[in-house]
């Protein structure tokens, strides 16, 4: 890769979209919108869906925090303070999950790029995507009518026998997750078909970008796995309805086989939530290192052996539910092997960063914030996967800081990676690169200091969902508080810099970091039809024939052998990429 001016005859670059042509604005009003079966489309609406969701359950958490911040409760006061808290900490947690989290990266970021990065015009099945995206909007709809009924106090796990007893809108809640659980399945299916049958001609599966196999391993387990989270949601229902006699031990149900029903699809949909992010990382350390990435078959396979191992662990949320000795070593056991590919995808980053020519742009800032913080949240993992340490820390804030690494640390973080890296092809912007970086180092140092201090709390023994607990950690709390805060401020700073783009950003040219993979060759927004005739496929970590063009500011693929025909040269207008180079 050198610097410097290039031939323009030898350049492949497809310039700049007409309005016509440009899928933000080749069709107008609200209508185009609302029936639109363009995958671009959807995944807007998805991403602006998403992003609300994540708003109200972030306001929920940071007053969960401003409450915590003092030990008998700064903010909920009265005889049903307690009352109110679980509420809010169960609508947090259950919006989060199933509004937020696991639409997030594969029906935002992957509805929008999977047909672009496969050369496609779109999905394999666009009016089922339409759909999953009303089932998502039907879902919150539930979500929001519990919410303003009588809420939700159960936690986001829907323990019974409470939740069949409980005097909160259960049935209202749960039908809304099983809902979202369609919305999951049909994205999944959709992503199973386009990839299995729409990968373009010398598109081999392991000349596929990663961020692909990332999204097919997940949608093999929406698929296999929420149908289980339908069924258990139904029981439930019909238990709290109908006193079945499943779950409920006054109707001589067992609320235990409600746990293994729970976790046999929330442990493996915790892999939903990863996967994707994973599939984020692996593209942007090898795009922003300017670096093949390292074990590209490696990475691949442990995407789809964390897929099935995942099926093997749910028993791991349940050693202190009275389970047998040997239960637990083989649950334990399977947990650690989980571990591995997990730690093989770390390894690779890190080798492929290893003499790359990085560059520190914002989406990189996000990717290496990603690496820290998955990993902590990764190793912490192994304390509650063996039995002796679990029985201490079940329960307790440990636990909390754990997910909240993984989930936060890891997929928000990845997710704001992959907003960054993609944004000025989703919206034709440039964004500014020291707010964005800036927004990513609040962020990082927000969300440390909000859950470091909560895994010594948890060690201490700090139960999780109290309202107000021992003075004696009031300082790790209130440290936590003041970095929820810092992360909030970090979140908005985010928010911020990404909207003042769309009105004030640079055109943002076709390939602004140099990346090899098939999106990087259609314009900036792409046009609605994403490419005219499918387009080249190569190697998509090889970067030999991406050049910065320092004149026009912008990454161009060069093609060494053709010259280019007259009219396949770009426009001249100059390109407004920004980033250090
Ligand atoms: C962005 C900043 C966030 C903050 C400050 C935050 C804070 C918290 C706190 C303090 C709790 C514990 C409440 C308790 O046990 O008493 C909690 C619970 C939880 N959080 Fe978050 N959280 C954040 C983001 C997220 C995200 C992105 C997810 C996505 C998965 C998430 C999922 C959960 C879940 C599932 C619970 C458990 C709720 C329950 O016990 O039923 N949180 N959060
Ligand atoms: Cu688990």
């Amino acid at each position: 890769m050198s610097a410097g001016s290039i031939p323009s005859g030898k350049v492949r670059d497809p310039g700049y979209p007409t309005k016509s042509e440009n899928y933000l604005t080749n069709s107008k009003g609200i209508l185009s919108w609302m029936f639109t079966l363009d995958h671009k489309r959807i995944g807007v609406m998805y991403l602006v869906g998403v992003v609300v969701a994540f708003a109200v359950a972030g306001l929920l958490a940071l007053l969960i925090r401003l409450h915590l911040f003092q030990p008998d409760g700064a903010i909920f006061k009265g005889s049903d303070a307690n009352n109110t808290y679980n509420q809010v900490f169960t609508l947090h947690g259950a919006i989060m999950v199933f509004l937020f989290i696991i639409p997030s990266i594969p029906a935002a970021l992957g509805n929008f790029l999977v047909p672009v990065m496969l050369g496609a015009k779109d999905v394999a099945f666009p009016r089922l995507n339409l759909c999953s995206f009303y089932l998502w909007v039907a879902g919150a709809i539930f979500f929001v009518s519990a919410l303003c009924a009588s809420g939700l106090d159960t936690g986001w796990t829907f323990y019974t026998p409470y939740s069949t007893s409980s005097n909160s809108s259960v049935i209202l809640a749960t039908s809304g997750a099983f809902i979202l659980g369609f919305s999951s399945i049909f994205t999944g299916l959709n992503f199973i078909v386009t990839i299995n049958t729409m990968r373009p001609p010398g598109m081999s599966w392991f000349r596929m970008p990663l961020f692909l196999w990332a999204t097919y391993a997940t949608s093999i387990i929406q698929v296999l796995a929420t149908p289980v989270l339908g069924i258990t949601l139904l029981l439930l229902i019909a238990e709290r309805a109908m006193h079945i006699g499943i779950f409920d031990p006054e109707f001589n149900g067992d609320p235990v086989t409600f746990q293994h029903f729970f976790w046999f699809y929330s442990h493996p949909a915790v892999y939903i939530m990863i996967l994707p992010a994973f599939g984020i990382i692996s593209d942007l350390i090898s795009v922003h290192s300017h670096k093949r990435i390292f074990g590209y078959r490696f990475i691949a396979y442990s995407s789809i052996a964390i897929a099935l191992l995942g099926f093997l662990v749910w028993g791991h949320h349940m050693f202190t539910s009275g389970m047998g000795p040997l239960t637990t070593i083989i649950f334990s056991a399977l947990t650690f092997t989980v571990s591995v590919p997990s730690a093989i995808k770390v390894f690779n980053w890190l080798a492929t960063m290893y003499k790359g020519s990085i560059s520190l742009t914002t989406p990189m800032c996000f990717a290496i914030a990603f690496i820290f913080l998955f990993t902590i949240g990764g190793l912490t993992g192994l304390h509650l996967g063996t039995l002796a340490t679990d029985l201490h820390l079940h329960d307790t804030y440990f636990v909390v800081a754990h997910f909240h690494y993984v989930m936060v640390g890891g997929t928000l973080v990845a997710f704001l990676g992959g907003v960054f890296h993609w944004w000025p092809k989703m919206f034709g912007k440039m964004y500014s690169e020291w707010g964005g970086r800036l927004a990513a180092v609040i962020i990082f140092f927000g969300f440390n200091l909000t859950f470091l201090p909560q895994f010594v709390l948890g060690s201490r023994g700090m139960p999780r969902r109290y309202a107000t607990y021992d003075p004696e950690f009031a300082y790790l709390h209130q440290m936590s508080t003041i970095g929820s805060l810092l992360l909030g401020v970090g979140l908005l700073v985010a928010l911020v810099v990404l909207i003042h783009s769309l009105f004030r950003g640079k055109r943002a040219p076709a390939n602004p970091w140099g990346g090899a993979t098939l999106e990087w060759n259609c314009t900036s927004p792409p046009p609605f039809y994403n490419f005219e005739r499918a387009p080249v496929v190569g190697d998509p970590y090889d970067f030999t024939t991406i050049e910065w063009d320092s004149e026009n500011e912008r990454y161009v693929t060069v093609d060494p052998e053709r010259e280019i025909a007259p009219e396949e040269k770009p426009e001249t207008e100059p390109a407004h990429a920004q980033g250090d180079h």
